[in-house]
């Protein structure tokens, strides 16, 4: 069966998110795609022929779309995740599912009401080959126990010219803070969050040190300026070994005495295929009703955002801060769990 699917955003993730169920993924049908900008709207729907339009609650109510895919600006995921659940519709919804941890609660008590998984988060990294590499070879025993895991976030520039050190943990943290958990099995207990200064104004990386339920230790550099490419590190420490992340490369050139290898501009050619992979995993969810095994929720949403929460009051307030969870609802527990 085709998967009709209505498009909230034509910004570069709704565009990077048409693509692929466009031209990647057999069975995906664009049905609308909607923006506050008509113009954005009508360029991006005209591109596969899907309808445009600029009103999201309409798109939502649209009988003859399936599923929805937000990909609008950060603060208005939870209101919209929650009319897709009202209309009692899949959502593959864009991270951060809220900045606000009380949002986020809201959309898993609307889910949990509805009485089955409806929402899955674009946290495209748990698809990547590389982290699932790392996770697969901590739980096929090869390190170890886990000790500590390295994370590296460097974009080229700010996303928007109104980026703030907050959002560096709001916006772009996020997604090592659900990586992090992902690959180690562990929630975290606090946070220790501080930034060096940025000759020149621009907002400076913000480095943090997170502690986990399960007595390891977890590094975050979030650098939204760093100028040279888009560059994602991690490494994983266990007892008795360590895996680290490498990027796809396609080639090297060799020149002038030199050896180089590319970067990209920004984060779609990294996980390119991560994404391509989770938006498969929606597309069976939707058609199944079984939750993707890989994909983020709602749940793992509320994680990500409680934890940026407590970095965000840790940066300003210069002062290592405790993570507060409310316990896990039975709802979201899976098989591993
Ligand atoms: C952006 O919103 C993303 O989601 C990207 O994956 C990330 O690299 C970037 O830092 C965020 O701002």
């Amino acid at each position: 069966m085709n998967v009709r699917i209505g498009i909230i955003g034509a910004g570069i993730m709704g565009a990077d998110h048409a693509k692929i169920f466009a031209e990647d993924l057999p069975g995906a049908e664009l049905r609308q795609i909607v923006d506050a900008d008509p113009a954005r709207a009508a360029a991006l729907a005209g591109r596969y022929g899907a309808e445009a339009g600029t009103d999201p609650e309409a798109l939502i109510a649209r009988s003859d779309i399936d599923a929805v895919l937000i990909a609008s600006p950060d603060f208005t995921h939870a209101p919209l995740t929650l009319a897709c659940l009202k209309a009692a519709k899949p959502v593959l919804c864009e991270k951060p599912l809220s900045p606000l941890s009380a949002d986020c609660r809201q959309v898993m008590n609307a889910e949990i009401a509805g009485g089955v998984p409806r929402v899955q988060l674009g946290f495209m990294r748990r698809f990547d080959q590389s982290y699932q590499e790392m996770r697969g070879a901590l739980r096929d025993g090869l390190i170890g126990q886990a000790v500590m895991m390295h994370n590296f976030h460097r974009n080229v520039e700010n996303p928007a010219a109104d980026f703030t050190a907050d959002m560096a943990i709001t916006n772009s943290a996020p997604h090592e803070f659900d990586i992090a958990r992902f690959v180690l099995g562990a929630d975290y207990l606090a946070v220790t969050a501080c930034s060096p200064r940025l000759p020149g104004g621009n907002v400076g990386p913000v480095v943090m040190l997170l502690e986990t339920d399960q007595g390891q230790i977890v590094t975050i550099e979030v650098n939204n300026n760093a100028a040279y490419g888009y560059d994602v590190r991690g490494e994983l420490v266990g007892e008795s070994g360590a895996v680290s992340l490498n990027a796809p490369l396609y080639s090297r050139l060799d020149r002038g005495l030199q050896q180089m290898t590319p970067y990209a501009a920004d984060w779609r050619p990294r996980f390119a295929e991560a994404y391509r992979r989770q938006n498969r995993a929606f597309l069976s969810f939707v058609r199944s009703g079984v939750f993707p095994e890989d994909g983020a929720s709602a749940w793992d949403g509320y994680a990500a955002s409680v934890i940026a929460e407590a970095g965000v009051v840790s940066l300003k307030e210069g002062r290592r801060v405790v993570v507060e969870m409310i316990a896990q609802p039975e709802f979201y527990l899976r098989k591993t769990d």
